[in-house]
């Protein structure tokens, strides 16, 4: 086994059922857990659904159900994506599982044990839909007057006795660990965004409720239960063991996370972890945030729009290629039922399935079986050096998360194999040049295998499928893979039969009712 990469999503609030947004943010986790597993890293991967806070006991009041009934529901609904969309997670995480209880009073033992905890009066001003305390200074005002969070949510004003953290204490060590640690934040704009709040000074944190019960409980403090973003950070160590496991996969390789959450993930929980005296983990990538044709989805303007029934409508393959492609990673992107098929169409059917399906069907049409060597010119050469340049480049890409761009540099290996053929024209030179046909076709077969094996992270059950009528096997699919060129001459040796394909990625069309 390689390293250890731990790689994390948000845990997901179960108070309605997932959106785009959480589709998304799994696709992604799950293109990266695939590639650094390709890479030979020895991956754990965990998402999940933090269950606790005012915000699920409010919706649990609203619908008339016990909250936890109201989260077993909805945790099954995110967990059915994330089975659906192939999301390759090994732990799929909910805050209402006993070792997390375990993990989250051993943190808040830890913190307490560093005296960084003490019971105060908590006064100001609370958002129950980002579940976060805000400062005076960083309110808006609404139309009508009524005071909104930075994110726009509605606030209430709050007065109940709970336990601080001492986050103030962590102003400077946070600097001091941003600065000596560039890749801690990503991308740079939101790097600067936390650097500026820290800079702006930390007032201490109220780290437990007394309002409500449905919460881990505060040790040895009756009455009181943990802030739930205390135990919705923890999720990441429960993961992994703590307090009594081997943690090994610890401190995380990436908390994958979306742009308004940033501030949970790069101030209070590297703070708890300092104070804890817990390693810190190395990466937290803030993802920006998928938009309906450039909206934001809400529900009065009624386009949150179900990922299975996108799935279900394009493919799951589609959906993913469609987002990780169009959005250039950290930034804002849109979709929509026109672009999706547009993206799909162009790259997946027209040119990478294209060429499977051609080359595939013609070699079982006219040979049964891969052909011998042929008649190799320099051609052939250069093809299989484009390609080799297009999986490097994606490899290079996506170490460094520039998912739309590690796609972009493989897709150019694509339209090298389509001028290819054109130039080539092996249909046209089974009759005059067999030879010359065998070498073409060789050359295609190799670089379909290269391109697959690049582009499983993004699209694993159609790459899958093209390397299986190729007859790769399947434990042979990783980046070592990718540089074996003894592989071709080991399967025509085999002489194993090319059977007609079935088309992979079939050329979509604009539902009537998306239109
Ligand atoms: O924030 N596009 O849960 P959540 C992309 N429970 N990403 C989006 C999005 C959109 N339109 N909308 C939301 C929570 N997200 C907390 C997290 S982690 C210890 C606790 C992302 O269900 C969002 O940024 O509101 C977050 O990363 C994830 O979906 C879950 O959001």
């Amino acid at each position: 086994m390689g390293d250890p990469f731990y790689i994390t999503t948000a845990i997901s609030y179960p108070n309605g059922r997932p959106h785009i947004g959480h589709a998304y943010e799994a696709i992604a986790a799950d293109a990266i857990a695939r590639f650094q597993r390709q890479a030979g890293r020895d991956v754990r991967f965990q998402t999940g659904t933090d269950e606790h806070g005012l915000k699920m006991v409010q919706t649990a009041r609203d619908r008339g159900v016990p909250v936890a009934d109201l989260a077993t529901e909805m945790s099954s609904h995110f967990k059915a994506m994330c089975d659906s969309l192939n999301i390759s997670y090994n732990r799929f995480i909910r805050t209402t599982d006993a070792d997390h209880y375990a993990a989250s009073q051993a943190i808040w033992r830890a913190m307490e044990a560093a005296g960084d905890l003490y019971l105060d009066r908590y006064e100001g001003w609370y958002s129950v839909r980002d579940e976060a305390f805000y400062d005076e200074k960083e309110l808006t005002e609404g139309e009508g007057g009524e005071k909104l969070s930075p994110q726009g949510t509605p606030v209430t004003w709050t007065a109940e006795e709970t336990w601080f953290f001492r986050l103030s204490k962590y102003q400077q060590p946070l600097l001091d660990f941003y600065a000596s640690n560039p890749d801690f934040i990503r991308p740079e704009s939101r790097r600067n965004e936390v650097m500026r709040f820290v800079e702006g000074g930390l007032s201490d944190l109220s780290i437990s409720r007394t309002s409500f019960d449905w919460g881990v409980p505060v040790p040895d403090s009756p009455g009181h239960v943990m802030y739930v973003w205390v135990d919705a950070l923890t999720n990441y160590l429960t993961g992994v063991g703590y307090p009594d496991g081997d943690m090994k996969h610890w401190p995380a390789d990436l908390h994958l996370i979306g742009k308004d959450i940033v501030r949970f993930h790069a101030v209070y929980w590297p703070a708890f972890l300092m104070s804890a005296g817990i390693a810190l983990p190395k990466t937290v990538f803030g993802h920006g945030f998928v938009l309906h044709r450039g909206e934001k989805m809400s529900k009065s303007l009624g386009n949150v729009i179900d990922p299975g029934d996108l799935a279900n409508a394009f493919g799951v393959d589609a959906l993913r290629y469609f987002l990780l492609r169009e959005v250039s990673f950290g930034q804002d992107g849109s979709y929509s039922a026109e672009a999706i098929v547009a993206r799909v169409n162009a790259e997946l059917a027209n040119s990478f399935g294209n060429l499977a399906q051609r080359t595939l069907s013609f070699i079982a049409k006219n040979l049964g079986s891969l052909p011998a060597d042929g008649r190799a010119e320099e051609a052939d050469g250069i093809l299989i050096e484009e390609v080799i340049v297009a999986a490097a480049g994606l490899k290079a890409a996506f170490g460094d998360l520039m998912l739309s761009q590690g796609i972009e540099a493989w897709m150019r290996g694509v339209f090298a194999c389509n001028q290819y053929i054109d130039a080539q024209a092996p249909w046209a030179l089974r009759k005059t040049d067999p030879e010359r046909m065998n070498a073409v076709l060789r050359t295609l077969v190799r670089a379909i295998r290269i391109l697959a094996i690049a582009i499983m992270p993004v699209i694993p059950a159609g790459a899958s499928a093209i390397l299986d009528q190729l007859g790769v096997a399947a434990d042979d699919r990783d980046h070592a893979a990718i540089d074996d060129d003894g592989w071709y001459a080991r399967r025509v040796a085999e002489g194993a039969p090319v059977a007609a394909p079935s088309p992979v990625f079939p050329r979509l069309e604009i539902p009537a009712e998306a239109a």
